[in-house]
């Protein structure tokens, strides 16, 4: 028998898959009323459901726990099932068993799911068929499909610390900087969660950017600078203006690209260099970036109001996610008033507060954290919001013209339901 921990997303699409595989199983969720029990109850109205507290019980007849990315380590379950020798096994390693197609895998602190989404689409500019799933939203197992040409999967540190056997094509990890670290005993456990992916990969694709990440001969790296082999992607400038280049081939001009700010340079980088290793054809690849608007909740262009634009950047759920979105505004726009707060990640917003004092005009404060950014931040003007409505309209009057950005650096739990909620919530008060 099968337990199926978790029911969210991840723990319905393995019950689906499970029971299309005629698989026996029985499921357990530690809250009373997840979210979607009654769309459950109705589907799978014969199997075993345990709601509420966990009882070591829970694990009688149990060969084998196919497990959400959200329940933690160390919760006594997984140590009950550890000390039974119970496998544990993500919903991404129970996809690679069944899976006959190539499979990408794309992790990193921040910008997995414009290099997913990227990649996803370029793939399918080259007229094969590609399912674009994992931490961006669709679990993996929901997307198998025997017609599909390459699976482009998002992978958080979460389900690859309960993954040991994938089988990637290619994979990258693009960055490493401190975030989610309540789940990990430390920095360095964080980041050999995600350098495990390499692991798994037959070809792989390094940012020389990144100085956590092994360099090895045999990849095809990516990088700001001048790429220093031929296989390899980065950027040069020249008479002032920045230029993609593959080894000393230019690609496009910099300023081609609809997204804004070095990060996205970087990302882009990664999906030419993930595409080139599937053998996708470059000049595809670049027609695919200049047509690439990037993912709603990314510092996305909200609207222009009588000289005054908005940005929705409700995505930055970290001190560095908010802090390269502010320096991609910075190098464009002159008064900026930032909207940030929430729940803060446990990590130092010293470098973000500096930024703050150094480049932002003012900032209007919301949810659990704001007490402390307040104490953080000492020369840029502060104000205090109780809700999104409260947060733009003291933001839009601060100045006469600029840019009024969302970007919080934390997590919205504490006043929404999730990122989008909190994007959609300030979208819907600037435009309607
Ligand atoms: N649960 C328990 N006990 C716990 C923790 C969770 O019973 O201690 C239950 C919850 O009640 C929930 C279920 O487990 O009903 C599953 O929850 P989950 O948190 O694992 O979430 P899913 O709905 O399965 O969504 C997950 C990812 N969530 C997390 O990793 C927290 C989604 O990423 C992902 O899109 C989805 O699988 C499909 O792969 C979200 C995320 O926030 C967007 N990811 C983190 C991030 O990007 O920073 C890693
Ligand atoms: P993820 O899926 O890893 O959370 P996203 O592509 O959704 O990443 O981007 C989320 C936020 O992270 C963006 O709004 C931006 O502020 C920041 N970001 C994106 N790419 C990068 C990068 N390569 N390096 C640093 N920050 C980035």
């Amino acid at each position: 028998m099968k337990l199926v921990l978790g029911l969210g997303v991840t723990g319905f699409s393995i019950a689906r898959f499970l029971q299309q595989q005629k698989i026996a199983f029985k499921v357990a969720d530690s809250r009373q009323a997840p979210p979607s029990l009654s769309e459950f109850l109705s589907e799978f109205s014969a199997i075993e459901l345990t709601l509420g507290n966990w009882e070591k019980s829970i694990l009688q007849g149990v060969d084998e726990i196919f497990i959400s990315p959200g329940i933690a380590k160390n919760e006594a379950i997984v140590e009950w099932a550890l000390e039974k020798g119970i496998d544990i096994v993500s919903d991404i390693e129970l996809f690679s068993r069944y899976v006959k197609a190539p499979v990408i895998g794309i992790t990193g602190s921040n910008g997995k799911s414009t290099v997913t989404q990227l990649l996803g689409e370029m793939i399918h500019a080259s007229g094969q068929k590609v399912a674009v799933g994992g931490n961006i939203g669709i679990p993996a197992l929901a997307c198998l499909n025997d017609e599909v040409a390459f699976y482009v999967l998002e992978l958080s540190s979460y389900q690859l610390d309960y993954s040991n056997n994938l089988d990637l094509l290619t994979g990258v990890v693009l960055n490493i900087t401190p975030d989610h670290l309540d789940r990990y005993d430390s920095f360095e456990q964080y980041t050999n969660s995600k350098l495990s992916l390499y692991k798994y990969c037959q070809k792989l694709v390094v940012n020389v950017d990144e100085p956590l990440v092994p360099q090895t001969t045999s990849a095809i790296h990516f990088g700001i600078n001048m790429p220093k082999k031929e296989q390899d992607f980065g950027t040069v400038t020249c008479h002032g203006s920045c230029y993609f280049l593959k080894g000393d081939e230019v690609l496009m001009g910099v300023d081609e690209m609809q997204l804004i700010g070095e990060h996205n340079v970087a990302n882009i980088l990664a999906a030419l260099a993930l595409g080139d290793q599937i053998g996708l054809d470059i000049d595809l690849m670049t027609r695919c970036i200049k047509d690439f608007k990037g993912l709603e909740h990314r510092l996305e262009w909200v609207a222009d109001r009588q000289g005054i634009v908005f940005y929705n950047d409700s995505k930055a759920t970290n001190a560095l996610a908010s802090i390269t979105a502010l320096k991609s505004l910075i190098s464009r726009h002159e008064n900026i008033v930032l909207i940030a707060g929430g729940v803060a990640k446990d990590e130092s917003y010293a470098e973000f507060f500096e930024l703050i004092d150094r480049d932002v005009f003012g900032v209007v404060l919301i949810g659990q954290s704001a007490m402390d950014f307040d104490r953080g931040i000492h020369t840029a003007k502060i104000l205090h919001a109780q809700d999104m409505k409260e947060a733009v309209s003291l933001a839009k009057d601060m100045i006469n013209n600029g840019v009024v950005l969302l970007s919080p650096g934390c997590a919205s739990f504490d006043m929404f339901d999730n990122f989008e909620h909190r994007g959609r919530e300030f979208k819907r008060v600037i435009v309607g």
